[in-house]
């Protein structure tokens, strides 16, 4: 959590494998909201596609309290070799989404990213059990998909809320920043008390 006067900004990063879609996710949420309730998209290095440095977005949330509240929103590169940004942008982490990709023959590489996910913040002493978790299906247009309940049992560690998506003009991107807002909403009312 950033602070400056009466001003506080949550870091949310989506995490995910290669091609999840965690750029999509923050490019549909762009599109959504509009530009009085949220920043520029920028979106650093990529190539081709694929991210290489990270994507970053910031949303005004709430008001709670006297403070203002904002989202920023970041995505890590998914493609193994980019370990060390991923590492980099988690520093300061309030919050993660996890951005699954469906398909059966993904799911060795969500499972990878979750390890990931987990050395990457035990160099920084923290534990993904403690960390504020939306799990995303995503790319549920796609055939040869797993089941949500399978996708649940391999990948939900700690009973996070999970919810089923579709990033390229579908629901889910949306839906999902919501539930993390409530998270974020209660854990800052919590801080007021
Ligand atoms: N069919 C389908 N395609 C999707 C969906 N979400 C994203 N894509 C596509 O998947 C590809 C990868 O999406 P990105 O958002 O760039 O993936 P990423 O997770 O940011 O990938 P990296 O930056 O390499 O980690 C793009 O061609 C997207 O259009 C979805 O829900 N359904
Ligand atoms: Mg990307």
């Amino acid at each position: 959590m950033h602070r400056s006067v009466n001003e506080v900004a949550y870091k949310i990063v989506y995490y995910g494998p290669g091609l999840s879609g965690k750029t999509t996710n923050l490019r549909r949420i762009r599109d959504i909201i509009g530009p009085e309730h949220r920043g520029r998209l920028v979106t650093l290095c990529t190539r081709g596609e694929r991210t290489v440095f990270f994507d970053f977005l910031p949303v005004n949330f709430a008001s709670i309290g006297n403070d203002r509240v904002r989202l920023h929103l970041y995505s890590v590169p998914g493609q193994a070799y980019y370990s060390l940004s991923r590492r980099v942008i988690l520093d300061g982490v309030d919050g993660l989404v996890f951005v699954a990709d469906s398909q059966t023959e993904r799911m060795d590489a969500n499972l990878d990213s979750i390890e990931d996910l987990e050395n990457n913040l035990e160099s920084y002493g923290l534990e993904l059990s403690a960390i504020p978790t939306v799990l995303q299906f995503n790319k549920r247009d796609l055939p040869s998909i797993a089941t949500a309940e399978h996708m649940a049992m391999l990948l939900n560690r700690y009973e996070w809320p999970n919810i089923e998506s579709v990033a390229i003009g579908g629901s889910g991107p949306l839906e999902t920043l919501k539930l993390m807002s409530t998270i974020i909403a209660k854990q800052h009312s919590g801080l007021l008390s």
